[in-house]
């Protein structure tokens, strides 16, 4: 019997991916931590059994919760990630010239070892504009003093130290953190998990209720339940839609040449959702 990863995500439906070995393995104080060296897609994590990134499809979910975020902004400057313990979501943010200080604040000290030490390519942990915080990020948002040009939410799914993230308080605490020109996007799971529909719920009507620009996107993520996984982009002034998003996007592609997902015509077709999926955040 090959050595596998199951991840079930619809009663007896689910991920299986093959596994060469366990690499670490650790029960922190929040959850179990763990990563295995997979047969093609290299190193993978998952916490509390849920895939959080493999070496080769991480490119996905970091530039387009990244970039749809930093180019919807006209001048990011200030940035707050809300978990994104890998890094990821962090080196794609600053990529972006604009950008003086990113704090990142990851409840889990677990989480961004494993990653230094079994994803080396993912992070970029000793770029001098980044400050990691080791606290709890709902906490954290209720605190800010200084707002934020653009939040990221890159947490977990709906179960144990995320749960939180997808409730209307949170969010309420999110923009009265972030600057008059704010723009915040959050990962909100896989439109055919029913499951998740409470939590996507939760998180877009807060977001429409409290933003007045509010819109959810996807992309394709192969690791991820079903393939297909949902994102929200949240905003006090610019639609992630505008012109002037698109000429932004436009005026960077020196260096966005070297992105493997996120481009100008995936920005935009990515806010092009199919009926079914608008129908689970229609109110
Ligand atoms: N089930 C996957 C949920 C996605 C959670 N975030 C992944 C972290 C990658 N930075």
């Amino acid at each position: 019997m090959p050595l596998q990863y199951n991840e079930f995500y619809n009663e007896q439906t689910g991920l299986t991916i093959g596994l060469k070995k366990l690499l670490f393995s650790e029960q922190s104080e929040y959850q179990l931590v763990e990563v295995y060296e997979t047969d093609t897609w290299g190193n993978l994590m998952t916490i509390d059994d849920m895939v959080m990134l493999s070496e080769r499809d991480e490119f996905v979910y970091h530039e387009m919760l990244a970039h749809t975020a930093m180019f919807t902004h006209p001048n990011p400057k200030r940035v707050l990630i809300i978990g994104g313990g890998d890094g990821g979501t962090a080196r794609e943010v600053l990529k972006h010239a604009s950008v003086q200080h990113v704090d990142m604040v990851e409840i889990d000290k677990t989480v961004v070892d494993a990653s230094k030490l079994h994803f080396p390519g993912v992070g970029d942990f000793d770029n001098p504009k980044l400050n990691v915080l080791y606290e709890d990020g709902i906490a954290f948002v209720k605190s800010v003093q200084t707002p934020y040009d653009v939040i990221i939410i890159d947490g977990s799914d709906p179960v144990g130290p995320a749960e939180g993230l997808f409730e209307k308080d949170f969010y309420q605490f999110c923009i009265d953190a972030l600057s008059d020109d704010g723009v915040l996007t959050a990962q909100t799971e896989s439109p055919w998990v029913e499951s998740y529909y409470p939590s996507m719920k939760k998180v877009f009507y807060a977001l429409d209720d409290l933003f007045p620009i509010s819109k959810m996107y996807i992309s394709y993520i192969p690791l991820y339940p079903a393939g297909m996984w949902s994102m929200a982009c949240a905003s006090k002034q610019e639609d992630p839609l505008g012109d002037d998003v698109q000429k932004r996007i436009s005026s960077s592609s020196d260096w966005l040449a070297g992105l493997k997902y996120y481009n100008t015509e995936v920005h935009k077709a990515a806010f092009a959702l199919p009926n079914f999926v608008k129908e689970i955040i229609s109110r």
